[in-house]
């Protein structure tokens, strides 16, 4: 049984976490195979609004296991946070949650190196939800890193002193004024430390091949967005993840032969959160529009979003660095109301027309050529089948699936579990 997998094809928030919760139904298996608490997986359903950042979005369908795979970078702290406001569903939290023993362990001081280099660039800073990602796997890649299985072992606490003393001169080196309490954050991060201890470790690579073969369905969650790729991203404004289809080979052990669907989730519009470039961006009424309506503010950080046109450049190349099978188009029903849609079909760059992703896109370098469609006035959120969708919608959406040569199977118009459409 081929590993089918969801994916964000924008700057992340794309709905990923409603979408898997929808498809959970479908699948044994939801694993996690990069990113951590800097996700902010939000999903809608009975009245509930719950946002996950570390746990896979599986983790409130009764029959689902939710694997944490070793691609994955996972916060002590923030993940006991994550299973306390999990306490009042009663969830059978050590039969349905796995957690890899290669994952990489987010330290204290990962944090604090996080806010140190932010600092340190003034206004070139990344916009980093300052959760430790970038330093964590920077530890991973330089080998110094520590990992869930570490805590199996009887050394660990040194380990992890070795590791603090050593981000402590580091932090002193950056030079920038960071108030911390070190002793403070450790006595949260050893109790944390010790409730995770608490939940079934596992070989995930294992696990995930026997279940295959055993016939399970399994469906890897991605966090972030193709753009925010460490290799394929608007470079140095990414995550330090691969965040793209061949992040899930990686990330859980699964071979690219046994990779089956891939799903791949987009806005009707654009946005994005944190700096970085951003050929669509609207500084207009246009764009309050879609912050507002949409409620685009992070999950993570309550950041504003900002928001934009929908760029078709930018998302052809993520259909193709992705080998998207099927797209999801999520949120049409904030575009609601809006006379006139522009969507971005080639950018302007460098004297000449292009239609491909290029290697910068700032806006000295890149303006956007749109087309215009016509918008629709109708409230989507009340519809439930295909066959209710305005005319202008199905324009647009026919548009869409032509130039990215890839059909749209979902149209997702409001939050809640219920207001998803299959076509
Ligand atoms: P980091 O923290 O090192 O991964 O940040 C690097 C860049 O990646 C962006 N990034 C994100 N963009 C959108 N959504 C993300 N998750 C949260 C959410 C964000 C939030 O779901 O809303 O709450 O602010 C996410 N995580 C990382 C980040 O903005 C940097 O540009
Ligand atoms: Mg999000």
């Amino acid at each position: 049984m081929a590993v089918d997998l969801l994916l964000g094809l924008q700057w992340g928030d794309e709905g990923k976490g409603k979408i898997v919760d929808v498809l959970t139904q479908d699948y044994d298996i939801i694993a996690r195979f990069q990113g951590g608490p800097n996700a902010g997986h939000t999903l809608e359903f009975d009245g509930i609004k719950h946002v996950l950042h570390t746990i896979p979005s599986g983790i409130f369908h009764k029959n689902a296991v939710n694997v944490v795979g070793n691609g994955v970078v996972i916060d002590p702290v923030i993940f006991k946070k994550e299973l306390d406001a999990l306490k009042k569903f009663n969830l059978d939290i050590n039969s349905k949650l796995f957690i890899s023993r290669k994952a990489h362990l987010i330290l204290p001081t990962h944090r604090l190196l996080d806010a140190a280099s932010e600092a340190s660039k003034g206004k070139a800073k990344i916009g980093s939800t300052l959760k430790g990602i970038g330093p964590t796997y920077m530890d991973k890649t330089g080998r110094n890193g520590m990992r869930i299985g570490d805590l199996e072992l009887s050394d660990w606490k040194e380990k992890y002193r070795s590791l603090a003393n050593k981000h402590e001169a580091m932090i002193n080196f950056y030079d920038v004024d960071i108030q911390y309490d070190l002793a403070e954050l450790e006595a949260d991060f050893f109790k944390a430390v010790e409730e995770l201890k608490l939940l079934t470790f596992i070989d995930s690579e294992e696990y995930l091949y026997q279940a295959q073969k055993a016939g399970k369905k399994i469906l890897a969650e991605g966090a972030q967005g193709s753009l925010l790729d460490i290799d394929f991203g608007t470079y140095p404004f990414v995550t330090s993840s691969n965040t793209t289809a061949a992040g899930a080979c990686t990330g859980l052990g699964v071979a690219p032969n046994q990779i089956g669907a891939v799903k791949g989730i987009f806005k009707a519009y654009t946005t994005r959160v944190g700096s970085g470039p951003f050929p669509t961006e609207l500084f207009d009424e246009d764009g309050e529009t879609m912050a507002r309506v949409g409620n685009e503010f992070g999950a993570t950080t309550g950041r504003p979003r900002r928001c934009g046109w929908l760029d078709l450049v930018a998302l052809k190349y993520a259909v193709r660095v992705n080998g998207v099978t099927e797209l999801m188009m999520m949120k049409g029903d904030v575009l609601s109301g809006f006379n006139k849609l522009k969507i971005c079909t080639a950018y302007h760059y460098k004297g000449e027309q292009i239609e491909h992703f290029p290697y910068n896109i700032e806006a000295e370098n890149v303006t956007p050529v749109y087309s215009e469609m016509d918008g629709w006035k109708e409230d989507l959120t009340n519809m439930t089948s295909a066959d209710q969708l305005p005319k202008a919608l199905n324009e647009y959406i026919a548009f869409l699936e032509k130039e990215l040569e890839v059909p749209i199977k979902i149209v997702s118009v409001g939050p809640d579990r219920t207001q998803t459409i299959l076509k």
